[in-house]
């Protein structure tokens, strides 16, 4: 393997043109879960604690409801557990994953922990791909894992084609790409986010296992929420002010929690651009949150990220969030939309503003 140098930028440009594609329309349903890690069953599988809420959005709303369905990288989780063990411990979630291939309703793409499924064929005859792109008048999304805006991506590629012809059996591959790091996340989303201003395009990533929407992290949506109560709380009546000062300290709360969290030392680079964040980006989080699942879906010509989680969320959770939490009707889990907007004015907002 000569290690030759790699314009990171055209390699992206390269791998977003090899897309697979879709149209959509006002009438179609998507829904995008990544990083699943699915392992062993053994309390060493992350995915293990939220199976039953993730089987149960799956079959009981997604499935039910006509939706296709993404999974945008890190399925399995190959570099601790071999796929043999996976398909053979989690037989109910592939059965669902079939379930939606066998109405042409799946697609999935490769992350950086199941990237051997590009050289070693799975027992799944499922769409995969390293992209999917979906277009909506005219506007383009797309979809795919995010590790692929690193620069280590293209080695750790070679790497696993490389081992994978010599050895047959799976890899233990450190993990290369895959870092807790705030820098490195930061790095790898403002490389998907300037690429994306530049064609007037969305990208809907996975990896960091960090929600976006329309290019905001947690924290930007919580400080805006913040504002946006304050100003409500002066125009209200004193009958809902005490709820709402309710609200405003929760959110104060959930803000002070994240920046322990990540450890934010320079909040302001989340916004990467002119201190105005153009709406492009998109992250579905993780389906192995400590407290919930989150997911990104596409219907209604509107996106929406979704939080799944079940009865044992704290009740001040649902009390004071402002949200509107559903309970999916026979079973224990709350489904809540925490962010949503029209296709039409997000793809808008990016033409105005790129
Ligand atoms: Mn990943």
């Amino acid at each position: 393997m000569a290690a030759t140098k790699i314009d990171i930028n055209e390699h992206f440009y390269t791998v977003l043109k090899g897309a697979w594609e879709s149209n959509i329309n006002n009438q179609s349903r998507w829904v995008i879960f990544s990083d699943l890690h699915l392992g062993d069953g053994s309390v060493r599988d992350d995915f293990k604690p939220n199976f039953e809420s993730f089987q149960s959005a799956l079959r009981d709303y997604y499935l039910k409801h006509n939706y296709s369905l993404i999974l945008n990288g890190d399925v399995e989780e190959l570099q601790r557990f071999p796929l043999d063990v996976i398909l053979k411990n989690w037989k109910p979630v592939y059965m669902l994953f079939d379930a939606f291939a066998n109405k042409n309703r799946l697609a999935k793409t490769y992350g950086n922990y199941d990237l051997q499924l590009k050289f070693q064929k799975p027992p799944y005859d499922y769409q995969m791909s390293e992209v999917c792109k979906l277009s909506y008048e005219g506007g383009h999304i797309f979809i795919y894992h995010g590790h692929q805006a690193s620069k280590k991506y293209q080695r750790q590629n070679d790497l696993v084609g490389f081992i994978l012809k010599y050895f047959a059996n799976p890899l233990r591959i450190k993990n290369y790409a895959v870092s807790h790091s705030s820098k490195r996340q930061y790095k790898i989303e403002k490389r998907a986010y300037e690429h994306d201003i530049s064609r007037n395009q969305i990208s809907i990533i996975g990896h960091t296992h960090r929600l976006l929407f329309e290019s905001l992290h947690k924290v930007d949506r919580l400080r805006f929420e913040i504002d946006q109560l304050c100003r409500e709380y002066l125009i209200s009546r004193p009958s809902n002010q005490e709820s709402i000062a309710h609200s405003i300290k929760f959110y104060q709360s959930e803000l002070e929690k994240s920046h322990q969290i990540d450890n934010l030392k320079n909040t302001n680079s989340f916004i990467y651009h002119h201190n105005l964040a153009i709406p492009c980006l998109f992250n579905s989080g993780t389906v192995i949150g400590k407290r919930e699942i989150t997911c990104l879906k596409i219907s209604d010509g509107k996106m929406r990220l979704i939080h799944w989680f079940d009865k044992n969320i704290p009740k001040k959770y649902l009390q004071y969030t402002g949200y509107d939490p559903i309970l999916l009707p026979n079973t224990e889990f709350y489904k809540m939309v925490i962010n949503e907007d029209a296709l039409h004015y997000i793809f808008a907002r990016i033409k105005l503003l790129c």
